[in-house]
């Protein structure tokens, strides 16, 4: 296999921008919410790319796309890909730049007139994000069996809707079971959406393991009151319980130190009045570490704070938990190929966790995965500026080449 082979850049480049176009956002960024009507564009898209390719295409129950490309024999394929559901204020690369640098691997492979020993396959799973239906990477998660589909399909998001409903709405539910086709190994590129590789001015990120993650929603009840007349001696504020949890997460994840980061993200107050005293509140906490036993004691702290808060301001709290993974380590050998193709093709490459979840940690419960990661501009992503430059954006889709040839002959 002509180790000179290499991707073409400007024709990634290109599809980056096509895709971006599809829920692009007034001031830039995009916005494709899982199973709207702009993620139904944006599966429109790709699938278009995908069959224009040559590959065969199908969806699974939960609405997992797959891009099959033969090869001399048959078996189970070398897979990449990632996702295409962005989160409200999402950039350009997130997912995206996993499952069209596959593409472009096709296209590539086509271009050159080359089948490789075993098939290829590129996919995008449903709902990578999270942010309307918890827990992320619910797509992936279903398609390893790690939910089961009736679950998932029944999940109620954000706004009430509930998976399924949506799936069916947009004309995503496929007919092939959930966990087709076996694979054998799976490969994601993805921006790193941290700060790391930039610092250190490194090309190239070589995962070695996803961190920790614990999503838990908490509603506060009290009792709504005037703002005015009553005595603070009196008052269930909700609104007050909420924002004293927001401070105790910053406080702890200070504490704890390390890998530890915590995140208030969603609070919404009722009645959400000036002068009302809130009689409800909503937030959702999301901790993460990549050691496991810091994650947990995080975990049982915060709990600890919040049932003895309820107990003092007099409200009642309601804990529910939106998603917990453990930390996830990827094959070593297939970290070995993703570091080897890096220096193989001249760049510079460290070996790193990924701060941020990711559809590879859930095919690492049934094949040999790893992950690649170029630099994020300012470190910065699930923020309309997220940025990485082209020439990265190419090294990481050819290190992505060179490692599916590795796999796949
Ligand atoms: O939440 C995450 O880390 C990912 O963006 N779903
Ligand atoms: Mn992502
Ligand atoms: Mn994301």
């Amino acid at each position: 296999m002509p180790d000179t082979l290499r991707i073409d850049g400007q024709r990634l480049l290109a599809r980056l921008k096509r895709l971006g176009e599809i829920g692009a956002l007034p001031g830039g960024g995009v916005c494709r919410l899982a199973l709207t009507e702009e993620d139904r564009l944006g599966r429109e898209c790709v699938v278009g790319w995908m069959r224009e390719l040559g590959l065969s295409v199908s969806t699974d129950a939960m609405g997992n796309v797959f891009g099959m490309r033969p090869g001399r024999e048959t078996g189970a394929p070398v897979m990449t890909g990632s996702h295409i559901d962005t989160v409200r204020t999402g950039g350009l690369y997130d997912g995206t730049l996993g499952v069209l640098a596959g593409l472009e691997v096709v296209a590539t492979l086509n271009d050159a007139g080359i089948t490789t020993r075993r098939p290829l396959c590129v996919a995008f799973f449903t709902n990578e994000e999270g942010a309307r239906f918890a827990p992320d990477m619910m797509g992936s998660l279903v398609y390893v069996g790690g939910m089961p589909l009736e679950e998932a399909l029944a999940t109620e998001g954000i706004d009430g809707q509930r998976v399924g409903d949506c799936l069916a709405a947009i004309g995503a539910q496929g007919d092939q079971a959930v966990g087709q086709p076996v694979v054998h190994a799976f490969v994601e590129l993805h921006v790193e959406q941290g700060p790391v590789l930039e610092e250190s001015a490194v090309t190239i990120g070589a995962v070695e393991k996803v961190q920790g993650i614990s999503w838990t929603e908490l509603t506060f009840t009290g009792t709504s009151n005037h703002a005015g007349t009553t005595p603070m001696r009196l008052r269930h504020d909700a609104g007050y319980a909420a924002s004293a949890t927001a401070t105790f997460v910053r406080e702890l994840v200070t504490r704890i130190g390390g890998d530890q980061v915590g995140t208030v993200g969603s609070l919404e107050v009722q009645p959400n009045l000036v002068n009302v005293v809130a009689n409800q509140a909503r937030l959702t906490v999301d901790l993460r570490n990549t050691d496991n036993d810091r994650l947990t004691r995080a975990e049982t702290e915060l709990a600890a704070f919040v049932e003895q808060l309820a107990e003092r301001e007099g409200v009642e709290v309601a804990q529910r938990t939106l998603a917990r993974f453990d930390p996830v380590p990827f094959d070593p050998g297939m970290v070995d190929r993703v570091e080897a193709s890096a220096k193989a093709l001249g760049h510079s490459v460290s070996r790193m966790p990924s701060g941020a979840g990711h559809d590879a940690q859930m095919l690492a419960r049934v094949c040999p995965t790893s992950m690649i990661f170029v630099p994020s501009v300012g470190g910065v992503s699930h923020n309309i500026h997220e940025y990485t430059a082209p020439e990265e954006l190419t090294a990481g889709a050819n290190v992505l080449l060179q490692v599916m040839l590795d796999l796949s002959d």
